[in-house]
């Protein structure tokens, strides 16, 4: 047995064995029913680290701003510690100097390390807010839709409703139908967001299933619950589930099923947006009929699933996939409106719930208890901000007005961009729109472990290292895990911590951002700061040799018991909403007063900008699901295993039906090519019945690796997707929206050179 490490991760808790410096085994935790299989990707030493700080060639010879067009093509040359951080301080410097703070753009998302003192993003903020500020970003990429439309119908934040949502614990013991719009894919809730603990999801569901808990999956993929146990499937075109629940709605509504003491008592707005749905107030009654035709269900099978979810103790829930499509805001709202039409909110086991498949700590009844990390300065007031995923027009649109959630701003002219722990050449719509794009920024600077697509495509790259290199600590919803330092970092790769300290000297702000304090210094300080707000737990030393902590309130199985909204069901008067009415809003005041034509004031269909059987799907017959993959965290570590065991034909598989891959004489195994007006890739086909026939699934996240044509080897999705806003008010990602064709690759199938790294070349003097 080698030296054993804890490691928390986004996607669980693990026990790392390494023998003379290297990664010898993956263990699950020891409390972990069920560790995720994403971890083994640990165990390989990779090719692709970033050894050195390294800078492109032009840039480096010629200066900023020199043969952008040149980025992820040319040589890198590498440099020193010293010289690449006097590059990038100086640059900095200039822009400040020449431009203001709002020239640099460092919204920096992505999904860097789940430590809250490695957290690659939060210190770059801390130190860029020391030195002036930036243009920043609001929102996720997960959910941005749901996070501006939920506030104005429940009056919270999206993620304390996330938080304060019903439990697993009380749906085994009181639903008897569980309605899931989008799934509850067992592999997507092995993840979740700054820290996974143990994995409790699907232990659950198998325990409510047997208790007479019944799943009912309605999504494109019959595999989006996919444990084995018993469950329902409803096969719905992508992007139309808000004519189904509007639908539900009218059936309820006509049948004299809707719960009028709760519509009366709870709900604000409801004889207005019943007028909508009757069609009483646009003409068209949102009818059974009506839906049939835009969903592909049968008009009699809505009837009836409407009449079961009146008679039994019904939880709705929506996963993320619904509103990460055009006018995904509609989804969360028009949900809401049903299950308010149905009555059962704040009962147990009925109502409404998010986003159960999701993430693997939804269920887990708690606000998630607070890790302190190092502290953020706030935002300079005057910083632009923008809605995370137009990040691609704000580099390219100088000067363009753009509205969001109810405000009005203008894109500042972007000079610099600096990124750490994100992916964008991953995870941003319309890849080849952002490559162009790119071009315009002075200068990019990347911080990052790997020779992403996103470090090729940089001008200065800084190496850094991953977690089990560096000690942390991290918290997640039933656990608090120390993260150890199980091998030493390769080459000269260094912490983000490290790096912007020596940044920080260079504007004579060491001290003010390390507070005279090392990283490792820092643990220790969180800790204590979390043992001040939770007495019960033991000294550091105790914490650092037991490797975790768990949280007293939480049960074996990772719950701690509550029902969402029931206080404000008990007594709507003592326990009001934070909605101007107090009340659930079907109605806003506050949307309508935007005036946005794309976001009515009550939950609506509205045409997305293509879908099956509607705009574009004469040409493009089938519609692509880019969900998470399941062997992977986004595109993190696509270059090994477990990633690398997946790929068909050396590229990501594409699921396709078998009856649509007859027709178009394709084989399983064959290298595929998919494409619409906004690109193409390849990818290895996989033929399955466990898809609709006219959807295809190419999950996200293989790195980008564009031909001289731009189409991607590989098989990012994203050359498919469209980079629009979901509507005015989120300006959220619309991923999800898209159809596309695939046929037969013919010709010779190039080779996929993503993962080969970059070429070095020594300075020419
Ligand atoms: N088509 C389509 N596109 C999508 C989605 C979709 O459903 N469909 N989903 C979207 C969603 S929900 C999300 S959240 C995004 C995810 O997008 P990202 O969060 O950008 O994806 P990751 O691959 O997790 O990128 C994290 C990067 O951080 C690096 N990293 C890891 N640890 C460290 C560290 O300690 N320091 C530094 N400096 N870097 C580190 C990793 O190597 C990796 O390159 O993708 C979005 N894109
Ligand atoms: N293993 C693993 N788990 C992850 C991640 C990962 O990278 N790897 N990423 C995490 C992140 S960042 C996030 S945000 C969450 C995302 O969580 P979600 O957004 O909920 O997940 P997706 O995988 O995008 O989609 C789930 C399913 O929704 C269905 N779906 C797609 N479009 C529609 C539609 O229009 N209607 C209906 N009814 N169903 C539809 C698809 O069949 C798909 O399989 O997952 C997290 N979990
Ligand atoms: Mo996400």
């Amino acid at each position: 047995m080698g030296k054993i490490t804890s490691l928390g991760t986004h996607f669980g808790p693990y026990l790392i064995e390494s023998e003379n410096n290297e990664v010898v085994a993956v263990h699950g935790h020891e409390l972990d029913p069920n560790p995720s299989g994403i971890g083994q990707a640990y165990l390989h030493r990779s090719e692709l680290r970033v050894l050195k700080p390294s800078v492109r060639r032009s840039w480096l010879e010629q200066g900023p701003g020199e043969r952008t067009d040149q980025r992820g093509r040319e040589p890198f040359v590498e440099v020193t510690w010293d010289e690449a951080v006097n590059l990038a301080s100086g640059e900095l410097k200039r822009i400040y100097g020449s431009f203001g703070p709002d020239a640099l753009f460092a919204g920096s998302y992505g999904w860097g390390s789940s430590g809250r003192v490695h957290a690659p993003s939060a210190l770059l903020f801390r130190l860029l807010r020391m030195c002036g500020g930036y243009t920043d970003v609001w929102g996720t990429y997960s959910s941005s839709a749901a996070e501006a439309i939920v506030p104005y119908f429940l009056g919270m934040r999206y993620h304390s409703a996330i938080g304060r949502g019903t439990s697993w614990s009380v749906i085994e013991k009181h639903t008897d139908l569980f309605v899931s719009f989008g799934g509850l894919r067992r592999s997507n809730t092995e993840v979740t967001y700054g820290g996974q603990g143990t994995h409790h999801t699907e232990d659950w569901m198998k325990s409510a299933a047997q208790n007479g808990t019944e799943f009912l999956n309605i999504g494109p993929l019959r595999d989006d619950i996919d444990l084995g146990i018993q469950s329902r499937w409803q096969p719905i075109k992508p992007g139309t589930d808000v004519a189904l629940m509007l639908a539900c709605i009218y059936v309820l509504i006509t049948n004299e099923s809707v719960d009028q003491e709760f519509v009366e008592k709870y709900v604000h707005g409801w004889d207005r947006f019943s007028r909508y749905v009757t069609g009483e107030s646009d003409g068209v009654p949102k009818s059974a009929s009506w839906a049939s035709s835009i969903t592909g269900i049968d008009a009699l099978v809505i009837e009836n699933l409407a009449i079961e979810m009146s008679r039994r103790r019904t939880l709705i829930n929506l996963g993320l996939s619904v509103q990460r499509a055009d006018h995904g805001e509609q989804s969360y709202w028009a949900a809401t409106a049903l299950a308010c039409a149905l009555g059962q909110i704040g009962r147990p086991g009925g109502g409404i719930a998010f986003p159960f498949g999701a993430q693997g700590n939804v269920g887990a009844g708690q606000v998630r208890k607070r890790v302190p990390g190092i502290p953020i300065p706030p935002r300079p007031s005057n910083s632009p901000v923008i809605s995370v995923s137009r990040f691609r027009e704000l580099i390219d649109q100088p000067g363009e007005t753009f509205n969001c959630n109810g405000e009005t701003g203008e894109f500042p002219d972007i000079k610099m961009v600096w990124w750490a722990g994100g992916n964008p050449f991953h995870h941003h719509q319309n890849l080849s729109q952002l490559e162009s794009a790119w071009q315009r920024p002075q200068t990019i600077i990347v911080q990052e472990p790997f020779w992403t697509p996103t470090a090729r495509r940089a001008d200065i790259v800084f190496p850094t290292t991953i977690p089990i290199e560096r000690n942390d600590i991290g918290g997640a919803e039933n656990l608090l895990i120390s993260h150890a330092r199980a091998v030493d970092p390769p080459g000269e790769a260094l912490d983000d911590y490290e790096i912007l300290a020596k940044v920080a000297e260079r504007f004579e702000l060491r001290e003010k951002f390390t507070e005279g304090r090392t990283a490792d210094e820092w643990v220790k300080v969180l800790y204590d700061l979390f043992r001040v707000e939770n007495d019960w737990a033991p000294k550091f030393e105790d914490f650092l040799e037991a490797g975790y902590l768990r949280y007293p309130e939480m049960s074996d199985m990772g719950v701690n018991e509550q029902v969402f909204l029931e206080e404000f069901r008990f007594d709507p008067r003592k326990n009001p909403l934070g909605t101007p009415s107090g009340k659930i809003e079907l109605w806003s005041e506050q949307i309508a007063a935007f005036e946005y034509e794309d976001c009515p004031p009550h939950p609506a269909w509205l045409e997305p900008y293509e879908r099956l059987g509607g705009a574009g799907s004469d040409r493009w017959p089938l519609h692509l699901i880019s969900n998470q993959p399941s062997v992977r965290l986004h595109s993190q570590y696509d270059h090994t295993q477990p990633s690398t065991g997946s790929k068909v034909a050396g590229r990501e598989p594409v699921r396709i039906h078998p009856d649509a891959a007859e027709a178009r004489g394709i084989v399983d195994g064959d290298v595929v090519r998919l494409f619409n007006d906004r690109g193409s890739c390849l990818a290895g086909a996989v033929l399955d019945n466990a898809l609709m026939h006219e959807v295809v699934q190419l999950s996200t996240g293989a790195w980008y690796d564009p031909d001289s044509n731009g189409m991607c080897r590989a098989g990012n999705p994203n050359v498919l997707t469209f980079d629009k806003g979901t509507s005015q008010l989120a300006q959220g990602p619309s991923s999800h929206t898209c159809l596309v064709e695939v046929e037969r690759f013919e010709g010779v199938i190039p080779r996929v050179e993503a993962y080969d790294p970059p070429e070095f070349v020594t300075r020419q003097q």
